[in-house]
């Protein structure tokens, strides 16, 4: 949001200014990036990753975006491919998801509703040439109306592989419309566009309305991965036991198995019995590492 003084009008009260995606940088305080993401409900940090990461990135995506069929449905996109179990299939998404920066703003931000969080979804979004803008939602809408919406339920990134262009697909979104009534629908001149260089990353919460852009471009794809992160005692979106179970989790480090959940919270929430032992009852998913 602007404060209405940016404009010259000192004697507006604040809540007239206009809301807004802004751009910072990674060497800003966490205090005001976060402070952008609440007002605002998304943020962009701006090039974060050399070009040598979106490029092992996309290199180690290609094979499963090439061989993905578009989707099939209007919320989905039809000139559109996602692909999921980042975690399995991407060693560089790996270490995307355990950025530090990220998750230190991901954990202040969703401490006051959870004891952690955890990797709720992971997928590439490849937007190709004539899709249509994407529905705007929220994505709190997966756990349907149930959770009271003073609680925020997720931290969510939107890494640009390629450039994000409001031409080619960049994420649409409206600003500051995390608190208006659920029903109210943003108009053209409320809508802004995630523009952003490859490398670049799009903050946002869970209640803000956002959507796919639409590709209007002869030939340009636009790829992003998202990486959301929600509250530990909430159900995964995607589930990462299936799409990342032990035999390949058990390669990568304790602090990325805990991201994705193969850990107890509250602190028995999550154990299981092995099946196959007799004596060992109630544990923590990080027993099948030890
Ligand atoms: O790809 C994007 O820019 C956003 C997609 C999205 O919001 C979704 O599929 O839930
Ligand atoms: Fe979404």
């Amino acid at each position: 949001m602007l404060n209405a003084a940016a404009f010259g009008d000192a004697s507006l009260p604040i809540e007239i200014g206009l809301f807004l995606i802004q751009h910072m940088n990674a060497s800003e305080s966490n205090e005001s990036i976060l402070q952008a993401l609440k007002t605002d409900g998304a943020v962009i940090l701006d090039s974060l990753l050399p070009k040598s990461t979106t490029s092992k990135i996309a290199s180690e995506l290609k094979p499963y975006l090439d061989a993905c069929p578009q989707g099939v449905s209007d919320f989905a996109g039809t000139s559109t491919k996602r692909i999921g179990a980042l975690m399995a299939r991407s060693p560089t998404c790996r270490d995307l998801a355990l950025h530090p920066l990220i998750n230190d703003l991901c954990a202040e931000y969703l401490k006051d509703f959870a004891d952690g969080y955890q990797l709720h979804f992971t997928q590439a979004i490849e937007i190709a040439p004539s899709e249509s803008t994407q529905l705007l939602h929220r994505d709190r809408g997966v756990w349907g109306g149930y959770i009271n919406r003073k609680i925020e339920t997720q931290f969510s990134t939107i890494w640009a592989i390629t450039d994000f262009t409001k031409e080619n697909g960049a994420t649409a979104i409206a600003p500051g419309s995390q608190s208006w009534d659920k029903d109210r629908v943003p108009s053209e001149d409320e809508i802004f566009y995630a523009e952003m260089k490859a490398g670049s990353v799009l903050l946002y919460g869970g209640s803000v309305m956002h959507g796919g852009g639409s590709n209007t471009t002869e030939s340009e794809t636009r790829l992003g991965v998202l990486l959301h992160y929600c509250l530990s005692w909430l159900r995964q979106e995607e589930n990462q036991y299936l799409s990342c179970p032990p035999q390949i989790a058990k390669e990568f480090s304790p602090e990325l198995r805990e991201l994705m959940g193969y850990s107890l919270v509250n602190p028995i929430l999550g154990y299981f019995s092995p099946h196959d032992e007799k004596g060992v009852e109630l544990v923590s998913p990080k027993r099948l590492f030890e």
